[in-house]
């Protein structure tokens, strides 16, 4: 079974909530770059309060910042993990690239979750996060197509990208994905 995995797809795709179910029902760390913002924000640190401007302006926070994040959760880790929103550009995924490589775990699988605008739009505003309202998401949505998305042909020409239709039930996605990774 593949364990090392990543899950990308626009925001409101079900990435995290997909990304919950199938890190508990296999064992992996679920390692969620917003979480983990979302946690330092609540915080209320100094640094909480920078990230928390960002994050409601739907901008993605600085590759600096989240790369130290995911660094050091992943090199005390030598089992299965599973990355949920991250990387978000192509500078993330190569510095993602180059830490694997230096711990000797490559990447087995990126998921892409599909799912048309109209659909992100409704489950964002019904979700109703402090970044959840209808100007934050469709910026939200263009910093994905102009930062996030180009990442799909990236991992495509490695030939380890494999596609989900996210526009049915939770269950019935999840059942999808297990399917791929056994
Ligand atoms: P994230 O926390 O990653 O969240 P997201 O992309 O908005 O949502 P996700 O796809 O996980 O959707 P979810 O399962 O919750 O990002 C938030 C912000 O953090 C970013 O805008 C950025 O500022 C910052 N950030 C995060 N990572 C970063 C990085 N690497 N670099 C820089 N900045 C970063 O689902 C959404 C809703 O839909 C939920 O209410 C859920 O219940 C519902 N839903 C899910 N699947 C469904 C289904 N099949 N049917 C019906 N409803 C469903």
């Amino acid at each position: 079974m593949s364990n090392r995995l990543i899950f990308l797809g626009p925001p409101g795709a079900g990435k995290g909530t997909q990304a919950q179910r199938v890190s508990e029902s296999n064992n992996l760390l679920h390692l969620s770059t917003g979480d983990l913002l979302r946690a330092e924000v609540k915080s209320e640190s100094e640094l909480g309060k920078q990230i928390s401007v960002v994050m409601n302006s739907g901008e993605l926070v600085s590759d600096e910042l989240v790369l130290s994040i995911v660094e050091s959760k992943l090199v005390s880790k030598n089992s299965g993990w599973l990355l949920d929103g991250f990387p978000r550009n192509v500078t993330q995924a190569e510095a993602l690239q180059s830490l694997l490589e230096k711990i000797n775990q490559p990447v087995e699988l990126v998921i892409f979750l599909e799912v048309n605008d109209e659909l992100l739009l409704h489950r964002l505003i019904a979700r109703g996060r402090a970044d959840d309202n209808e100007e934050v998401i469709r910026n939200r949505l263009k910093v994905y197509r102009e930062k996030t998305a180009p990442l799909v042909q990236h991992y495509t020409d490695q030939g380890i990208l494999k596609s989900v239709k996210g526009d049915g039930s939770i269950e019935s996605i999840e059942t999808l994905i297990q399917a791929i990774l056994v």
